[in-house]
């Protein structure tokens, strides 16, 4: 087995590491040449791999028999334009891991609640007693690359994997024996032609669909039940509400499996008795979404085997996960949430419509060229303040007085528009400007609908100094 891999950051080191122990050879590279991936090319080194860092030796790539590509690489790309150019091909990280894994898959993907959903799945799976490893696009150091869990001995009983679009554009053999879409909404347009190409990405979960697979997908949402189009299996459906979808089922849906009785989240699996699992009230995470992500994963993880008991202890336990609606701080009657992952205007608008206290919110980021306008209803809403920062926040602010003038139109009613604020300094003036804002009883809110990249390296890092912000530590 010849491998060669191209991008050398956790899923390149991953997917070499896992070649190396099947025995391949290795040829890897990179075109940074900074200390963290020469560190990671030493590794490889060696373990027996041929590296080149600070450029792609095409002659090189071309003699492998699997090109492994790390999903951050845009088609577009010189080195990819280069292999298309040769007539190769080339394979995501996550698609070739599969080909060792000795368990069953479970793959959840969807533009939010994904991370979540994949997490609690795999947490509700271990509080049953049921062997389940998760990994994936997760990131942030909280679970492991793809190829990373092929190393794991002994084998899971279930991989749980979180899967990108950008994963899933390049796989082939790809067959999860269950398969889990949270939401779909505008993302990534600034790699993606169109919405149908982003859509069209994720819809490769259902490539090598066959009628025992299982599909879980979110029963409120028409473009995630579009998905699978004619692929075979059986669909079951979460939702808050048991009718959801009744008077248009697609094609093999069986109907909403998981959903809220009497304020209790329950199970209904086909051929089942309805379970009852856990009141809502005691879910200890945030939000209606949080709420939707915990029907999808109590029904993954019952299909996959766990027992309700287990499931109950299982969601009693979860905390949530750093950069998600994370509580991170109550100071004089003001709640600090950071949901610093919202990096588009669907998991604001999400986050904001999932509350149920007034709102500060901080909107704001690297701008990814998405429209702002549909985040307009759920401001006028819940927000009464909206500080918007950084890059994005000039075409922000032109784009929300806009619609807001819109919705208050005559023969429209607007009760309160919610103030919005243009802060030109850095994040922590962004802040303090929020909180000089914020009353008790409020929540100030980091949900930003951007990417961080025009002030921080990443959203953790942006995450992260709220956090510090939040506990009182004002000096950078
Ligand atoms: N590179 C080249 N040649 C090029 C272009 C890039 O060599 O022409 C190199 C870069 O220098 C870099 C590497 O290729 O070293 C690209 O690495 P990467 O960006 O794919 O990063 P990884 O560390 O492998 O992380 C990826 C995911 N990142 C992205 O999809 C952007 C991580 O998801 C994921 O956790 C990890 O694989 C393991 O599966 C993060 C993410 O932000 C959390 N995902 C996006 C999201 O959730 O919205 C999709």
């Amino acid at each position: 087995m010849r491998v060669s891999i191209i991008g050398l950051g956790a899923s390149g080191l991953a997917a070499a590491r896992l070649a190396l122990r099947e025995g391949g050879e290795v040829y890897a590279s990179d075109l940074r040449t900074d200390d963290p991936t020469a560190a990671t090319a030493h590794e490889l080194r060696a373990l027996g791999a041929h590296v080149h860092l600070g450029r792609h030796d095409m002659d090189r790539i071309a003699e492998a028999d699997t090109v492994v590509v790390s999903p951050g690489i845009p088609p577009d790309a010189p080195v990819l334009r280069a292999l298309r150019a040769r007539g190769l091909e080339w394979v995501s990280e996550p698609e070739f891991a599969v080909r060792f894994y000795q368990g069953s898959l479970i793959a959840v993907t969807g533009t939010n609640g994904k991370t979540t959903t994949a997490a609690l799945a795999a947490h509700l799976l271990q509080a049953a007693g049921v062997d389940a490893a998760l990994g994936g696009n997760v990131g942030g150091g909280l679970a492991p690359a793809a190829s990373e869990l092929a190393l794991r001995e002994p084998a899971p009983a279930w991989y749980v994997l979180e899967v990108s679009s950008f994963q899933l554009a390049d796989t082939r053999d790809f067959a999860p024996e269950i398969g889990v879409v949270t939401s779909l909404a505008p993302d990534h347009l600034d790699r993606y032609p169109s919405l149908e190409a982003y859509y069209r990405d994720k819809a490769r979960l259902f490539q090598n669909a066959h009628i025992d697979s299982l599909w879980i997908l979110n029963g409120e949402d028409p473009a995630v039940r579009d998905l699978p189009g004619d692929a075979p299996g059986v669909r079951c459906l979460f939702a808050l509400d048991p009718s959801a979808g009744a008077t248009d089922a697609r094609d093999g849906e069986v109907g909403v499996c998981a959903f809220l009785r009497g304020g209790v989240l329950t199970l209904r699996i086909p051929g089942g008795d309805e379970e009852s699992l856990l009141p809502a009230s005691e879910l200890p995470v945030l939000g209606r979404h949080n709420l939707l992500n915990a029907l999808g994963a109590s029904l993954t993880a019952r299909l996959a085997g766990a027992d309700p008991e287990g499931i109950r202890k299982g969601l009693l336990s979860f905390r949530p996960l750093p950069h998600r609606m994370e509580p991170v701080g109550e100071r004089d009657g003001i709640l600090w949430v950071n949901d610093s992952k919202a990096t588009n205007v669907h998991a604001a608008r999400s986050a904001l419509e999932s509350l149920d206290r007034p709102v500060v919110l901080l909107l704001g980021g690297k701008d990814k060229g998405e429209d702002f306008r549909p985040l307009a209803p759920a401001l006028v809403r819940h927000a009464r303040v909206a500080v918007l920062f950084g890059e994005a926040r000039v075409r922000l602010a032109q784009e929300l007085e806009e619609a807001l003038r819109e919705m208050g139109s005559p023969g429209r009613e607007v009760v309160a528009a919610p103030r919005l604020v243009v802060v030109s300094g850095g994040f922590d003036t962004a802040v303090a400007e929020a909180r000089r804002r914020a009353f008790p009883g409020d929540l100030l809110l980091l949900s930003p609908a951007c990417s961080s990249f025009d002030l921080f390296t990443n959203y953790e890092a942006r995450g992260r100094r709220f956090a510090e912000l939040a506990r009182g530590e004002e000096a950078a």
